[in-house]
């Protein structure tokens, strides 16, 4: 996979792209993150990017001819281009999915004021990361690399990609214990001591489906249940014993 990231700023990347399992990833030439500054694109003595926007007002707006020559440069016939704005769809796991499956992935990262409307003619998806206003789409775009990369095959480990797939299913996270056992006297579920793999699996599955339905039911309503979740929650609903012990 190949994302080229257009942006004023390039070194804002370097540190979180340089450590872990982002850096493995580019070691192992499973991705291709291919770091473009816009001002490359310019033509002009100052090689200036930006502009006072027609019409008045504060700000500057990045311009339209710098950032279709860059794209028209960087384009392949199987390329998706990405501008990161709070006007896009609001990112999720699906999305991620989606994007995953694109070979050449285009981000385009705004500054300022935003982007010269006629930019529109090569953009394919607006997608922003949540409802909130940054100061740009450098860190958005950072958001949707590391979210995409960490699902192209091989590039996480074996355990974690299992992970990925019995709970990258729409559920929270079950809780996690490591040593010591005891820790000013709070001890770990028995159950995750007993060596019994069935009951450890069925318990972690049945945290997961608890947790969501307390801290996120709206992701419950978006899932469907096979039938051992669906006695899970009867149990998690109706028992009336200790839920924490599960
Ligand atoms: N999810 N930003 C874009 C530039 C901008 C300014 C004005 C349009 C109009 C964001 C987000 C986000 C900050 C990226 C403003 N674009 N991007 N940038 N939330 O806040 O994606």
């Amino acid at each position: 996979m190949r994302i080229d990231i257009l942006t004023l700023f390039p070194e804002m990347f370097e540190s979180p792209f340089g450590s872990s399992i982002i850096k493995r990833a580019q070691e192992k030439k499973l991705v291709k993150i291919n770091l473009v500054n816009l001002r490359d694109f310019a033509l002009d003595r100052h090689r200036q990017a930006d502009d006072y926007p027609y019409g008045g007002g504060a700000g500057m707006v990045l311009k339209a001819d710098i950032v279709i020559r860059a794209i028209q440069a960087l384009r392949s016939p199987e390329c998706k281009v990405v501008y990161l704005t709070p006007q896009g769809k609001v990112l999720n796991q699906a999305l991620v999915k989606k994007m995953a499956a694109w070979a050449h992935l285009i981000l385009l990262c705004g500054h300022y004021e935003g982007i010269d409307e006629r930019c529109q003619t090569v953009i394919d998806e607006e997608i922003s990361i949540g409802d909130y206003v940054l100061t740009g789409g450098e860190i958005p775009a950072m958001v949707v690399t590391d979210a995409v990369v960490r699902l192209v095959p091989g590039v996480l480990g074996s355990d974690e990609a299992h992970t990925e797939e019995s709970f990258g299913s729409g559920l929270l996270e079950y809780p996690q214990y490591t040593r010591p056992r005891v820790v000013s006297g709070l001890e770990v579920p028995p159950v995750l001591v007993s060596g019994d793999h069935q009951a450890v699996r069925r318990w972690r599955k049945k945290m997961s489906l608890k947790r969501t339905l307390l801290k996120r039911p709206d992701l419950l309503l978006q899932r469907e249940f096979d039938p051992e979740e669906r006695e899970l929650l009867e149990e998690i609903l109706f028992s009336r014993e200790g839920q924490d012990e599960g």
